[in-house]
């Protein structure tokens, strides 16, 4: 669980790394299910970077019945969303980046609420917790971050490639002020961070994959408006059994 400490660096900083949250074991599963599995191959999507190399990702809104759903709902990350967030979270979605050795594309620099914001959502009290599955190094493009950028608020976003990314003029005039922090990460270990948080990697250039799952959570109390106006209000993400990833 997160400490008094963890949570004011969260505010303060707009992330928290936490090393080790999932073993070895329950990595190994979630690697096989990455490789193997059904819901990863079924929701693939590619893109491209801004020099058109592939930025893949498994993205799905569902919960369902299966690993990732376990480690989705696993109290090790809910728990600790729900302190973040100071109130309880409902699941958004699931994804898993495909960085993969070599091929991996950039993402550019943006705000995941750029995104969301454009999905309706009203507040930007959302969290992803960014659960490493290789280890993510420099070398293979790690998650990299502008400390405290959160609380810029949500800047302009615009398309890169086939991502949304900050408006290129702004970024430039903004960069310096914040220092920019390379989030390397062992394997089972997860950045929190805020939605406005300004963040981007490189591409793999490595001989190593460097695979993500990425769960994003929103506090309950932050609708969803759709076109016409109507607000959708999703339920508590259920918080499962914390060894059911092994089961
Ligand atoms: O995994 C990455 O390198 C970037 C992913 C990302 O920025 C996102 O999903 O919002």
């Amino acid at each position: 669980m997160l400490t008094y400490k963890d949570t004011a660096s969260y505010h303060r900083d707009g992330f928290v790394v936490v090393r080790d949250v999932f073993t070895p074991q329950e990595v190994a599963k979630l690697i096989d299910a990455v490789e193997h599995g059904d819901r990863v191959a079924r929701t693939t999507r590619s893109g491209k970077d801004a020099e058109g190399k592939p930025s893949n990702l498994a993205i799905w809104h569902d919960l369902g019945d299966d690993i990732w759903s376990a480690a989705s709902t696993c109290p090790r990350l809910v728990n600790n969303v729900r302190i973040l967030l100071g109130e309880d979270a409902a699941f958004f979605h699931g994804k898993v980046i495909l960085k993969e050795a070599r091929t991996g594309g950039a993402w550019e620099w943006h705000q995941d609420y750029g995104y969301w914001y454009n999905q309706g959502f009203v507040y930007p009290n959302m969290i992803s917790a960014f659960v490493a599955l290789d280890p993510a190094t420099i070398k293979n493009g790690c998650l990299q971050v502008l400390k405290g950028s959160h609380l810029l608020g949500r800047l302009d976003h615009g398309k890169v490639g086939t991502q949304t990314g900050v408006e290129a003029l702004r970024l430039k005039q903004i960069e310096s002020l914040f220092e920019r922090v390379h989030c390397e990460l062992s394997a089972g270990s997860v950045l929190f961070f805020h939605s406005n948080l300004l963040h981007a990697s490189a591409p793999n250039e490595s001989d190593h994959h460097r695979r993500a799952f990425i769960v994003c959570y929103n506090a309950v109390s932050n609708p969803q408006v759709n076109k016409e106006g109507k607000a959708i209000v999703r339920q508590s993400c259920p918080v499962g059994a914390d060894d059911a990833i092994l089961r």
